[in-house]
Parts: C-alpha cells; sequence; structure tokens
C-alpha cells in the first residue's frame, strides 16, 4: 500500500507512535509518505520506503495567524495525486482531521478517493480538543473520518463522552519496538550502586511535574537514589527551581534523547504521576526496559500500568502514597526485581509486532 501519514514531529507521543508506525509498515514492504511541519524526531528518511514532505507556511504580513491547515491540505493533494496515495493515516484529530477532510473533498473533484483514518492520541480529545473554541470542528472531523482509532478504551469513551458522538471507535494500543529495547537491555551495563528513579515527558501543565518533585523529595530523604529527568517543555523551569529550592541530591536533567531505551536500561523506578494520561506510552516504553512504574490512575493508564504487578497505580495528586510505594520495593530487592521482570512481561503484549496488523486490516478494509 501507498500511505500518507500525518503527524506532529516532535518529542511528543503521537509523532512518536506514528514515526514508529510508519517505520513497521515500510519493514512490511508499504511505501510511506510522512507529511509534517519537520522532520518527526526519530524518522530515518535513509529507508528506501520512507519519504518525508515538509509543510511550508509562507509568511503573510496580513495574517496574524498564518493558516497552517490550508497549507497541509494541499500538500495532502499534492502528495496524493503525484504518488498515486491508497489512504491517509493522520495523528492527532487537531488539525489533521481536518485538513485531511478538506484534501480528500479537493481529490474527489479530480475523480480521486483519499480514505481518511484519523487515531485520536489524548489531548486531541481531552483537553485541546473539547474547548469550546474547537469542540465543533474536532467532532465533524472525527465523524468525517472513514476510520477512527483510539490508543485506549478510556479514550474511546472520553471521545463519546465528551463530543456527542456515535462514531464507531476501534480501540488500537500503541506499542514499543521490543527488539530495540531487548537489544539495549543486552547491551546495558548498570554501574551505579544507587538505585535510579526516572520520569519521561514533554513538561506539560498535565504531566503534575510538582508533584513529582515533591516524590522525589520525599524518597531522597530517606533513600540515596539518583534522580533522572528526561524531556523539555514549559514546566522544565519550574522543576529545575523546585530541585534546587528543596536541595535535592543527585537530580540530572538530560533534556530531549532520541533514544530513551539507553536512559531506561539504567533505571528501577518509572514515575508519571499525570492529570491526564490517555495510554502513558513513556510508561510502556520504561516497562519494555524492565522498569517498574509508579503511577496515577489517570485515563489508560490502568490499561498498561496493572497495580502490584508491573507497579502501583495511585490516585491523582496522592504523594505520599507514591512514596510508599516506592519505599517498598527499595526496600526489597527481590520484590523489586519481580516487579520488574512483570512489567516486562506485560511490555510484550504490547510488541509492535502483535499490533501492526490491527492498522494493516484497517488500512485493507478502508481501500
Ligand atoms: O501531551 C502529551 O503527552 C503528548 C501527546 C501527543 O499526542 O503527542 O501524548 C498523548 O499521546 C500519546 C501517544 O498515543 C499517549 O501515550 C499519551 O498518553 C497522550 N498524552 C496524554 O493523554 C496527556
Amino acid at each position: 500500500m501507498r500511505i500518507i501519514i500525518v503527524c506532529y514531529p516532535t518529542f511528543g507521543g503521537s509523532g512518536i507512535l506514528a514515526t514508529e508506525l510508519g517505520h513497521k509498515l515500510s519493514k512490511n514492504g508499504h511505501t510511506v509518505h510522512f507529511i509534517a511541519y519537520q522532520k518527526p524526531v526519530r524518522l530515518d528518511v535513509n529507508d528506501d520506503n520512507i519519504f518525508f514532505h515538509k509543510v511550508n507556511v509562507p509568511f503573510y504580513p496580513l495574517f496574524n495567524f498564518q493558516p497552517y491547515e490550508l497549507a497541509l491540505s494541499t500538500k495532502i493533494v499534492d502528495v496524493s495525486t503525484k504518488h498515486k496515495i491508497d489512504l491517509v493515516h493522520v495523528h492527532y484529530a487537531i488539525p489533521h482531521a481536518y485538513a485531511a477532510y478538506m484534501a480528500q473533498k479537493m481529490l474527489k473533484t479530480q475523480k480521486i478517493n483519499l480514505p481518511i483514518v484519523t487515531t485520536l492520541h489524548g489531548t486531541d480529545i481531552t483537553l485541546v480538543g473539547k474547548h469550546p473554541f474547537y469542540k465543533k470542528a474536532v467532532k465533524f472531523s472525527i465523524d468525517k473520518s472513514n476510520i477512527v482509532t483510539s490508543v485506549s478504551k478510556s479514550l474511546k469513551t472520553d471521545t463519546h463522552d465528551f463530543f456527542e458522538t456515535n462514531k464507531k471507535i476501534k480501540v488500537i494500543p500503541n506499542f514499543v519496538d521490543l527488539e530495540k529495547f531487548n537489544n539495549q537491555l543486552n547491551l546495558c551495563n548498570k554501574v551505579s550502586a544507587h538505585k535510579t528513579i526516572t520520569h519521561v515527558s514533554n513538561f506539560r501543565p498535565a504531566k503534575n511535574i510538582r508533584t513529582l518533585i515533591k516524590v522525589f523529595d520525599l524518597i531522597s530523604k530517606k533513600h540515596k537514589c539518583i534522580f533522572n529527568l528526561i524531556g523539555e517543555g514549559p514546566e522544565l523551569e519550574i522543576a529545575k527551581e523546585m530541585t534546587k529550592e528543596l536541595k535535592i541530591p543527585d537530580v540530572y536533567f538530560l533534556g530531549n534523547t532520541n533514544e530513551v531505551e539507553k536512559e531506561l536500561c539504567h533505571s528501577d523506578i518509572f514515575i508519571l504521576p499525570s492529570k491526564v494520561e490517555s495510554f502513558g506510552l513513556a510508561a510502556l516504553e520504561a516497562m519494555a526496559s524492565k522498569v517498574v512504574v509508579i503511577s496515577s490512575n489517570s485515563g489508560g493508564l490502568p490499561e498498561v500500568n496493572i497495580h502490584n504487578e508491573t507497579g502501583f497505580l495511585s490516585e491523582y495528586n496522592d504523594i505520599n502514597k507514591m512514596v510508599d510505594y516506592a519505599e517498598s520495593i527499595l526496600n526489597d530487592e527481590n520484590k523489586l526485581n519481580e516487579m520488574k521482570e512483570k512489567a516486562f512481561l506485560r511490555a510484550q503484549k504490547f510488541d509492535i509486532n502483535k499490533i501492526i496488523y490491527y492498522y494493516e486490516d484497517i488500512y485493507k478494509s478502508v481501500i
């Protein structure tokens, strides 16, 4: 098949997932054309079946906001006609599903049929999408997509509830390329005498960074641990300030990385206290690296992290519970190791090789 993937090129989960999906589709013999405003961070364009098309939005002084959707839908039309595309798969509804619908309508005038598959990722529904300024347009683009998928059952329910739509939504969970994580685990050389506690995110308000730092602080008062924070975003400075003020020792801000597995393989515990989280791809990547996850029970996290097995789930903002859970495994090496194995075992269920067929099936059905 010849497929267009539209995604965000940043370190956010939707762009990462879309990129990994494209790589796997190309390995399975499909041709994949990525469209984004810059090359997605994990995209390897050396692959013969992968192409990248940049959306350029020329600056025009009349506009307060440059019309990205217009440029994107034009790009979808151009790529579709030039490369005889079979379908477009957009990741994140805003504004990608909307632009794809316009492209579909334009192509129809040339008697070209371009089916749209829309994957809902999370904040496009739970935070941004349901805002009254966007809601009607988001609902419209969901309803007009030929197939809609969501990354968790929780997100499917939220979509039906928030948008009052009966649109059929197929749940296809996120995945990891386990081979990559296994290779890294085999190479990993954990040298530190101390346990490592890690957090990976885009440091947006939804990630509940203040609570994370408070949890680190309380743990550090009783245990000498290394605290690694990976990623960048609006609340990174707050995190840095707080760790300084609280004088938490051994905190390392590692910035963005394309090779998160190289950091996770040294870790013992992963903490994700999110307020909203449709799935928690970062938590799944931690589990694939044999790391125990302590997370909130928000959104789709309970579909990934199993309480008392692969890690622990706490009520949103229950700092003391999260600290207690961390201590229960920091004080018990056997339990920690047992849970690491269970986390790793659970991650096998989300191996890309098990999930890819669901996407290939819906592509076939929509064509
Ligand atoms: O806000 C983010 O965390 C980024 C966002 C994205 O779309 O880039 O992540 C969402 O999609 C990921 C991939 O499907 C999910 O694993 C994340 O849970 C989800 N984030 C939220 O729901 C907050």
